[in-house]
């Protein structure tokens, strides 16, 4: 059982399953690939990935959270310290955050504090199982960054700035993911931002269609047919809501809260509900095409449990269990990703 290592809230991704999440590719071009390491250091450095291979080689073993609650545990990963670049460059006294920068279209990056790298370690990788990281994955360097929620670990690492002030993220400035991301203390997102007056307003209206309603508190509302397509509603909380012939199609339901609800008929199409809960949700007639499934929950029967051991078949825990039938409709290639725990619940039916 590996269950002491999994943080709160978390499940294990299905064996040898590696969820492909946010960008899926760097930036396109030919110009040879480097790192620079720049801002508030002695010396400003670039080096080619041969440089970077010629470095001391670390191995190390991490344990992947993602914040949409899968896991994947004791990933090998080689490549350099990162203090190993931040020793070469020298650190000017005023540095206290580091900036990390992806080649990747829209630049993504995140950010951490450099008191936080000395006791992190980082690694700058480019290796992942004994083989070179694949592209998808954050090929040919990516960071890994050990005990910090997955948002921390970018992929297509161009550039680090050191800086004085802290420079928030991509996902932490546009999204809301909590700039600590420690997953033992499940710092996941930042605090509601919605005001009572705005969530009154818009439940009222039954139209969610393109808004911004995240941490959204709609527990017990009924919102039969309401209409919410493309809103995001990361982390709305719709337990016991009646949500029947609701048409949620492309919103972003990341970690939403569905505990008890009526989906009957809804639909989710292509909607991102990683992470989401469903636990004893009516989910007869509800359509899950495209939907983005991973670390979705809808039963609790394997929470904390190994991929190898088969879920309790207590009646509490299929009390617990969304209801699921013919008509609920999922793509099979969705299932595959989730926990073989959750999958049972698909196989029954
Ligand atoms: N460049 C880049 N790095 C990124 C992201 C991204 O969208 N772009 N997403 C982050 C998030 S939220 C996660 S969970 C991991 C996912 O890495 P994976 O696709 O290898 O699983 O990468 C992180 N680093
Ligand atoms: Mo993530």
């Amino acid at each position: 059982m590996n269950h002491t290592r999994l943080p709160p809230d978390q499940q294990l991704v299905a064996a040898g399953k590696w969820p492909l999440v946010g960008e899926h590719r760097a930036r396109a071009g030919n110009a040879p690939w480097t790192v620079t390491l720049t801002g508030l250091v002695q010396r400003e450095q670039t080096w080619t990935l041969a440089e970077l291979a010629a470095m001391p080689r670390t191995e190390q073993v991490v344990d992947l959270h993602c914040v949409t609650r899968w896991s994947k545990l004791a990933v090998p990963f080689a490549g350099v310290r990162l203090s190993e670049l931040l020793d070469r460059c020298g650190i000017e006294g005023p540095a206290r955050f580091a900036s990390f920068v992806a080649r990747s279209d829209r630049q993504h990056s995140t950010s951490l504090p450099l008191a936080e790298l000395h006791s992190l370690d980082p690694l700058v990788a480019f290796e992942c199982d004994g083989v070179p990281l694949p592209a998808e994955h954050g090929g040919p360097v990516r960071l890994v960054v050990p005990d910090r929620y997955f948002y921390k670990s970018l992929k297509w690492l161009e550039r680090i700035e050191l800086l004085t002030d802290d420079r928030l993220g991509f996902w932490e400035r546009t999204a809301g993911y909590h700039n600590g991301a420690r997953p033992w203390n499940n710092e996941r997102y930042l605090a509601p931002t919605l005001s009572r007056q705005q969530m009154a307003r818009a439940l009222a209206s039954r139209d969610f269609s393109d808004q911004d309603l995240r941490s959204l508190d709609a527990r017990g509302h009924d919102l039969a047919g309401l209409v919410a397509r493309r809103a995001i509603l990361r982390d709305a909380d719709f337990r016991q809501a009646n949500l029947s012939g609701a048409d949620f199609s492309a919103a972003n339901l990341s970690n939403a809260h569905f505990a008890g609800a009526n989906l009957r008929g809804a639909s989710l199409a292509g909607a991102d509900v990683e992470g989401a809960d469903f636990g004893s949700a009516d989910l007869r007639g509800a359509d899950f095409r495209g939907a983005a499934l991973i670390g979705a929950t809808f039963c609790r029967a394997d929470e904390g449990a190994s991929d190898a051991s088969p879920p309790p078949a207590s009646q509490t825990a299929l009390d617990e269990a969304a209801i699921i039938d013919h008509t609920t409709r999922f793509d099979a290639a969705a299932i595959e990703l989730l926990t073989p725990g959750q999958q049972r619940l698909f196989d029954r039916r």
